[in-house]
């Protein structure tokens, strides 16, 4: 099989993961779980070694130099993100712990004080369970009612559905920017005019939008997004939350505690100022700060160039997947409307059996419902094995699970 040229020295970026330099029951280790977390690439890892190493402390507290730089720091940070997304405004960046608090930071605030008995809050049937359960929770508080929209037989969302469930009633939409299970690329800023004409909000949950597609909240026009640091290069932990500064500003806040408050009273208080507001208590500040470095490391690279790059690994990927007798993949066929993530069915061998082998060959994917059992019911499947990868895979990655996965039919023959 020819392999096309990268549009960026994937040789060099591997270097900066020396994780990925390993054997693996005695194979070198071929990493395809990306789309749970990301390997970390050394200027991240470094510069969280850095921080502790010279500039801890706790922040916006003390008047002593080293908390003034901790403070720098972290405030720095938030800038990077609010450029990485280009926001209109830092203040409009809340660090979370990730997507998951960022959701339901939205859903317990914005949700508790928004939505009323027959509102309707709509999803669709590709999300994420945090894109989900956050919803439910808050449904079950309020009386407001869950919509979802359908996809077709590629795991696309079906507008036409999405054009019927829009009513007067509609006061949020929450949906994935990019599938976690099928890798199928949303069409946001066409799903934020249609919301938008109803008067509803859209909150879009980044998490697997943000390591693979340039965003730019006010292109989208969305009015929430959510990310996590950990499946872009970033440490665990550590996300944001981006949402319209006026509508932060309506909200009230989410967890009580220090630095969320302005005026402390016996019975009540006032709050601090947004994005502050939102961050109760001592903050991962090395997370952020490990989290800025890891989006000033893909923007080094280039998102128009991870995208090319992408690309031609999806074609591979197809073409190495396609060879393999009984590999049903799930998604969109088209390249354009997909990122590097392959759930995909074995015919006959339960994708926990398919994960297991793979394993034995040194190869890392996960096998089960992904976190979207909406979506593995409409599938008419009990799970998929799902192989994800990113800037740091090759098309060898799958030329060795193309040829893991004969192993497998070899066996369950
Ligand atoms: N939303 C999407 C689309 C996700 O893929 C995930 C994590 C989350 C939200 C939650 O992110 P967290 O960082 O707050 O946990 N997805 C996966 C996955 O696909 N496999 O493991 C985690």
């Amino acid at each position: 099989m020819s392999k096309p040229a990268p549009v960026f020295d994937v040789a060099a970026v591997r270097r900066d993961f020396p994780i990925l330099e390993q054997e693996i029951n005695g194979r070198a280790m071929v990493y395809l779980d990306s789309a749970a977390s990301s390997q970390k690439p050394r200027p991240v890892i470094d510069t969280i070694s850095a921080f502790y190493l010279t500039d801890n402390a706790n922040v916006h507290r003390g008047l002593y130099e080293l908390s003034r730089r901790a403070t720098e720091r972290f405030e720095a940070a938030r800038r990077t993100m609010a450029s990485f997304l280009n926001a209109g405004h830092e203040r409009e960046v809340v660090w979370v712990r990730g997507a998951t608090e960022a959701i339901n930071l939205v859903a317990a605030t914005w949700g508790a004080a928004n939505l009323k008995p027959g509102d309707e809050v709509i999803l669709t049937c590709l999300e994420h369970h945090s894109n989900i359960v956050p919803w439910q929770l808050v449904a079950q508080r309020t009386g407001a009612v869950l919509r979802y929209v359908d996809i077709d037989d590629q795991g696309r969302l079906r507008l036409d559905h999405l054009d019927q469930l829009l009513s007067a009633r509609t006061r949020l939409m929450a949906c994935g920017h990019v599938s976690n299970a099928l890798g199928t690329i949303n069409p946001i800023a066409e799903i934020a005019r249609r919301v938008h004409a109803v008067g509803a909000l859209l909150l879009v949950d980044g998490a697997q939008g943000a390591p693979h597609v340039r965003v730019d909240v006010q292109a989208l026009d969305c009015d929430f997004y959510a990310v996590s640091g950990h499946k872009m290069c970033g440490p665990m932990g550590i996300g944001v939350l981006w949402g319209r500064r006026e509508l932060l500003e309506a909200m009230p806040p989410y967890q009580g505690g220090g630095e969320m408050i302005d005026q402390v009273l016996p019975e009540a208080s006032t709050w601090a100022a947004v994005p502050h507001k939102f961050e109760a208590g001592t903050p991962d500040v090395a997370g952020a700060v490990g989290m800025a470095a890891a989006a000033d490391y893909l923007a080094a690279i280039g998102h128009e160039a991870m995208a090319a790059q992408e690309q031609q690994l999806i074609r591979h990927a197809q073409r190495a997947l396609g060879n393999v007798p009984g590999v049903r993949v799930f998604g969109p066929v088209d390249p354009a409307e997909r990122i590097a993530v392959f759930s995909f069915e074995l015919a006959g061998v339960h994708p926990h059996d398919v994960a297991t082998i793979l394993d034995a060959e040194g190869i890392a994917v996960r096998a089960g419902h992904h976190c979207a059992q909406i979506l593995m019911r409409r599938l008419q499947v009990p799970a998929t094995t799902r192989a994800s990868a990113y800037i740091y895979n090759t098309p060898d990655d799958f030329d060795r699970l193309a040829a893991a996965l004969e192993v497998v039919r070899t066996v369950f023959a």
